[in-house]
């Protein structure tokens, strides 16, 4: 019989972004999205029902195209439709980083905190996210600190793998780039495409919900929770806690 394998201590914790970090589906992507329409002279609205809807779909050119099969199918047929939703999405990120520089979308409770402790305790950070690159950098500088995009040391973003989630691939590029296997690292998530990539990847994940995500299935994360837990809260997520569900998931596989 071959020994069990041997789960190597957490080094790395592997942030989503959207919904993670953040509300930034409901308060920052979609009145962005909202704005890029506006601009282009279209009368397209997503209100927040809507929007849940659609974000069955990740990535925000994907998201349009989604969207246009359900109300616009005939403007699929139009030759020049990916570039028109190239430009409309391109406005669509100016809208989303104008509005998160003006600095009013804090950061999900405990998450400010819960990195502050894993970098005093030296682990690595990456994030792993299919929104793009420019939308990670200003929401960093601008809700959590100045210079907090380079606490991050590997940022997988966007378009730098075809298929985003629930595709594994964003996770695997991320932890290719760290050099660690997945069983060095732990997720955090708060949608079920997101969950499924993580644990496609191999990863550990704790996830955190919110309004657009409460009814999801999270079968096979390490837990679930509404959020991290404010500072003074005294059942908040602390960096023991993750320790302690990354060793315990690894115990649980080699049994
Ligand atoms: C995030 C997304 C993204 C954003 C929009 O999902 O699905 O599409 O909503 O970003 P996750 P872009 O949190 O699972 O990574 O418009 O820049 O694509
Ligand atoms: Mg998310």
């Amino acid at each position: 019989m071959s020994p069990s394998p041997v789960q190597p201590a957490l080094q790395a914790l592997i942030f989503d972004v959207d919904g993670t970090l953040a509300d930034t589906e409901r308060d920052g992507h979609r009145p962005a999205f909202n704005a890029a329409f506006q601009q282009a002279g279209l009368d397209w609205h997503w209100d927040v029902p809507l929007y849940g809807e659609l974000l069955a779909v990740t990535g925000g050119k994907e998201r349009i195209r989604y969207y246009l099969e359900g109300f616009h199918r005939h403007l699929l047929a139009d030759a020049d439709i990916d570039s028109r939703i190239a430009r409309l999405h391109q406005a669509k990120t100016r809208c989303y980083v104008d509005l998160i520089a003006q600095g009013q979308l804090p950061m999900r409770p405990g998450v400010a905190r819960l990195i502050t402790e894993a970098r005093a305790a030296g682990l690595r950070l990456a994030i792993a996210t299919t929104t793009t690159p420019e939308n990670v950098a200003v929401l960093l500088e601008h809700s959590l600190a100045k210079g907090a995009t380079a606490w991050f040391e590997v940022i997988g973003a966007g378009d730098v793998v075809p298929a985003k989630k629930p595709a594994p691939d964003i996770y695997r590029w991320v932890l290719e780039r760290l050099g660690l296997p997945a069983s060095a690292c732990l997720a955090l998530e708060d949608s079920d495409n997101g969950l499924r990539a993580a644990l496609g990847a191999g990863l550990v994940t704790v996830v955190t919900t919110n309004g657009y995500t409460l009814g999801h299935d999270f079968g096979g994360a390490s837990a679930v929770l509404p959020d991290l837990g404010t500072d003074d809260s005294p059942a908040r997520v602390t960096l023991s806690q993750l320790v302690a569900w990354h060793a315990a998931a690894g115990a649980a596989k080699s049994v």
